[in-house]
């Protein structure tokens, strides 16, 4: 009796040590798969009022995206990117300034919180920072869209992501709402061929590490009851041995 209580508490004191370890593994080894959570909210000052989520599964210098958006304009294309370096925000009101005689944030406005771009999410083809940044026939359409795509990474965006400091940004706005991309602002910050309103930061979300119990979250509809019954269950053991289990998962995958 008293053998067995022991040991239990050793299994125990094993499974703290573990929740504790985890996270500190993740940050520093990039062999060990992470998944990020975002919310995206309007940039203000960008008359957008649409929203959406994004979910990251990063898998070495792989990610898997998924971004759903609604309320964009619509019959327009929607730059997307993981910005990286910076502070990992999404900027503020306060950091809006007059473009065309109208306060609002530019992509350039919001570079100290997000930071560069790390990868185009584009449909396909390329998904550098340089080449394909405004490949705008290669972006997604509409006001509400689901994008999914497997991508790879610079080491640099990777580790951005894994030190929760990469942004989700989506571009594309209509601040003056006559349902096109004009001049009202002037022309593209980033490429003066372009209408900035086409440019424009419209969503934004810093992306975050998912709790041991969502970390599934972002996946197929196969893990969805397993996500349920570990986020029903909860507590500290359950949690434990969700981020047991993943672990475990990640081994067998890679
Ligand atoms: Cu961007």
């Amino acid at each position: 009796m008293k053998k067995h209580t022991a040991v239990s508490v050793a299994a125990l004191a094993a499974i703290s040590s573990g929740m504790v370890l985890a996270p500190v593994a993740f940050a520093g080894d990039t062999s060990k798969d992470g998944s990020l959570n975002a919310t995206l909210s309007p940039i203000p000052t960008s008359k957008v009022t649409g929203s959406g989520t994004a979910m990251v599964h990063l898998k070495g210098n792989q990610a898997t995206v998924t971004i759903k958006t609604r309320g964009l304009l619509a019959n327009a294309p929607h730059a997307q990117h993981f910005h990286i370096g910076a502070k990992g925000q999404c900027p503020p009101a306060s950091a809006a300034t007059k473009h065309s005689g109208q306060l609002s944030l530019n992509t350039t406005d919001g570079l100290p919180f997000y930071g560069k771009i790390g990868a185009s999410l584009t449909t396909t083809g390329d998904t550098g920072a340089s080449h394909s940044a405004l490949a705008v026939d290669r972006f997604p359409m509409g006001a509400s869209y689901t994008y999914h795509r497997t991508i790879t990474v610079d080491d640099e965006t990777a580790s951005s992501l894994r030190n929760e400091n990469a942004v989700v940004v989506v571009h594309g706005i209509d601040f003056n709402g006559n349902g096109k991309y004009d001049n009202v602002l002037g022309p593209s910050d980033l490429d003066p061929k372009l209408p900035s309103e086409a440019t424009n930061p419209a969503l934004c979300g810093p992306l975050k590490m998912a709790p041991a119990g969502a970390v599934s979250g972002g996946m197929g509809g196969t893990q969805a009851g397993e996500t349920t019954a570990l986020a029903a269950a909860g507590g500290l053991l359950v949690a434990a041995a969700g981020a047991v289990y993943l672990r475990r998962r990640t081994d067998r995958q890679s």
